[in-house]
């Protein structure tokens, strides 16, 4: 009666302990060894996890590029010159890539100024003496007036040209 019990937990260990320790020499008699190959696969689990979880970070450049509006394709630095009353944009010319992204770096010299655009819904204010940024997909191709506010009657006007 119990050796019957027995000889069934044995046969069923030996039936499941094939499919967990696949390849393990799982000696096929008494339960100590059979439960001990067990923890080994089980132990070989967290090691495969964090491989799994590698490839899961490479993936950040395909982010990077997904993430058009956030991340600029390049800097440009233009200088919001007031020097003796000659107002301009340095540079006053500025060409882009269609669909580029760009970070445009606006520094005044001296004076308020603003970097409008109004066919492109940019008006970016830069206040006196001081440095601000806008980060702007140029999606249609075109050649748009770029103009300071307070300053276009003289002169402080420019061109972006999307090609
Ligand atoms: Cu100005």
């Amino acid at each position: 009666m119990l050796l019957k019990k027995l000889v069934l937990f044995v046969v069923l260990i030996g039936i499941v302990t094939p499919v967990v320790a696949c390849g393990e020499n799982v000696p096929p008699k008494g339960n100590h060894d059979a439960v001990k190959p067990a923890p080994v696969p089980a132990s070989q689990q967290p090691v495969t996890a964090p491989p799994v979880a590698a490839p899961t970070t490479g993936p950040i450049v395909a982010t990077k590029s997904g993430s058009s509006g956030a991340l600029a394709d390049r800097v440009v630095s233009v200088g919001l010159q007031d020097e003796s009353a000659n107002y301009v944009f340095d540079p006053g010319q500025l060409t882009f890539a269609k669909g580029e992204t760009v970070t445009i770096e606006l520094t005044s010299q001296n004076e308020f100024h603003s970097f409008t655009v109004d066919s492109l819904g940019l008006d970016v204010e830069v206040e006196a003496g001081e440095s601000t940024s806008v980060t702007y997909t140029f999606d249609t191709a075109g050649t748009y007036d770029l103009i300071c506010i307070p300053h276009e009657s003289l002169g402080m006007v420019g061109t972006i040209t999307v090609q």
